[in-house]
Order: structure tokens, then C-alpha cells, then sequence
């Protein structure tokens, strides 16, 4: 039987790959963003197996509407939570109020209530979460305070989920990735490409196809196994020390 996969934040990088992987593997695939030309496009391609929804993940309505789809649109069996953002690295009185609230209110309100308003289709279905987190949610950098917030909430959000769906048969996982390059330091810097390239130079980023077959694993996986979360960085990437201020 024909599988449904609802991927937010269709228009690009992660989720875009996503869809492109899904369509490619035979699911129904339903693409969201606020791009509408950039989902035109990519019905294009994909073709009738391809729903294009405009949804900006703030809007309330529009997200509740998400769960209200007939058949067989409405028969989702894979939520993937990967429409989100970081505001820039600035220090935290110097950015932007509207950047930080359009950032909590993507990446936490609108993801919880997105995986709130399709539980109920979801549990009906033993469907499978995936959310996607950080590694930025687990170690701190300079200028990651709003964003690692939202990320770290994600992970927690996504294990203590995983409590309240015992014996549902439904899988959730929180995926935490480190440096892929996306359109994602494009987005944070305020559309500076030259800050963007330069991030991602000579160190071998992950892409938005890895991350497309991971996605594609986990969905694939026997229904039996939870992967609670996963964490992935590129070989290049690792940790810095401690910082100590001296006198
Ligand atoms: P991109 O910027 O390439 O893609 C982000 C997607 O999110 C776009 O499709 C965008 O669509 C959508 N989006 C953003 N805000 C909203 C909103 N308010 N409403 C609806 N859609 C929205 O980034 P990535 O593919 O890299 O990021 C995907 C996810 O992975 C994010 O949650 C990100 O935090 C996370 N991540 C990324 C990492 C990286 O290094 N790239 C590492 C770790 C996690 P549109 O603008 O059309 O609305
Ligand atoms: C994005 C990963 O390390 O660029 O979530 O903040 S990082």
C-alpha cells in the first residue's frame, strides 16, 4: 500500500531532498513551506504523487488545517518536523526581537502544535515521527542561545513523546545534525552568500542527501525499533575546549 510522508519545509535543503527521496521510493509526498514558486517547482518535478502546501509553520490556522486533509492525502504515516531556523549570531540584546520570536515560533510553537493536531491520525496509523534537532542542542557555541534553545527542546520534546505513546506502536526520533550545507547560514546571516561559503569551505559538509537517506532509513527500519535519537556530524567536524576567562 501507497505510504504518506508530510514534510514541512519542503522548499529546500533537508526537506526538499526529502521529498525528492520519498517521491523517488514511491510514497505520496506532501511538501510544505512558504515559498509557493519554489513548491510549484518542485511539483513540477515530483508530479501527482507531490501535494504542494503553502503553510507558514506560524500561522495557527494553517497548521491545524495540515490535519484535516481527506484521503488519501489525510493518511499520514510519517510526520517529518524539519521546517525551522536560527536567527543570526549576534549577541542577544543586538538581534532582532521579530528574527528570535519567528525563530521559537517555527521551530517549537508550530512544530508542537503540528505534532499535536496529527497524534491522533498518527497513533491510528502506528505511524513514525521524526523531528529535527541539533547538535546544537547538546553543546553550546557562541551566538546559539535562541536557536540551541529551541533545538534542545526539540530532543526532550521528541523522548518524553516517545513516553506518552507507549503501546501506540508509533516511532519518534530526534535527529541532531552538525554542519550540512543548506541554504540554512544563507537564512541565519541575512542572505550573505560569502559568510555562507565561507562556513561551509574546504571541510567536506554533510548534505541535504545524507540527510535524505537517513530519513529514508529510518522510515524503513522494522516497525519493532525506535531510534531515539541520532546525532551526525561531517568527519571534519568535532568539539572545542572550554573557555576560561583569566585575570
Ligand atoms: P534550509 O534553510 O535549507 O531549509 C529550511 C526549510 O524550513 C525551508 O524549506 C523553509 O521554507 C522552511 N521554513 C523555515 N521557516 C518556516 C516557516 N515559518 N514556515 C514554514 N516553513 C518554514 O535549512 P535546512 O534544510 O538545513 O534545515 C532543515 C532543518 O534542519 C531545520 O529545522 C534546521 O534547524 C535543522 N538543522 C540544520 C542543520 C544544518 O547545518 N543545515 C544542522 C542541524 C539541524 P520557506 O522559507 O519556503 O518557508
Ligand atoms: C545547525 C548546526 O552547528 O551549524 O543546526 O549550529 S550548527
Amino acid at each position: 500500500m501507497t505510504k504518506t510522508i508530510l514534510i514541512t519545509g519542503a522548499t529546500s535543503g533537508f526537506g526538499r531532498a526529502a521529498a525528492r527521496k520519498f517521491a523517488g521510493g514511491g510514497w505520496r509526498v506532501i511538501g510544505t513551506g512558504r515559498r509557493a514558486e519554489r513548491l510549484r517547482e518542485l511539483q513540477d518535478e515530483l508530479g501527482e504523487n507531490f501535494l504542494p502546501l503553502e503553510v507558514d509553520m506560524r500561522d495557527k490556522e494553517a497548521v491545524a488545517g495540515l490535519a484535516k486533509l481527506s484521503a488519501p492525502w489525510g493518511d499520514i504515516d510519517l510526520l517529518l518536523n524539519n521546517a525551522g531556523l536560527a536567527p543570526p549570531t549576534t549577541p542577544l540584546p543586538d538581534t532582532d526581537w521579530d528574527r528570535i520570536e519567528e525563530v521559537i515560533d517555527t521551530n517549537v510553537n508550530g512544530l508542537v502544535a503540528l505534532t499535536r493536531a496529527l497524534l491522533p491520525k498518527l497513533v491510528e496509523r502506528k505511524g513514525q515521527i521524526i523531528n529535527l534537532s541539533s547538535v546544537a542542542g547538546t553543546y553550546p557555541y557562541k551566538g546559539g542561545a535562541v536557536y540551541a534553545g529551541t533545538k534542545a527542546f526539540v530532543r526532550q520534546f521528541s523522548l518524553d513523546l516517545r513516553c506518552d505513546l507507549q503501546g501506540t506502536g508509533v516511532r519518534v526520533t530526534s535527529v541532531e545534525p552538525g554542519m550540512a550545507e543548506t541554504e540554512f547560514t544563507l537564512v541565519r546571516t541575512g542572505g550573505d552568500q560569502a559568510a555562507s561559503d565561507a562556513l561551509y569551505s574546504n571541510m567536506a559538509p554533510m548534505t541535504a542527501e545524507d540527510h535524505a537517506d537517513l530519513f529514508w532509513w529510518l522510515a524503513t527500519l522494522p516497525p519493532h525499533l525506535n531510534i531515539n535519537s541520532i546525532e551526525l556530524m561531517p568527519v571534519s567536524q568535532s568539539w572545542a575546549g572550554f573557555s576560561v576567562e583569566r585575570q
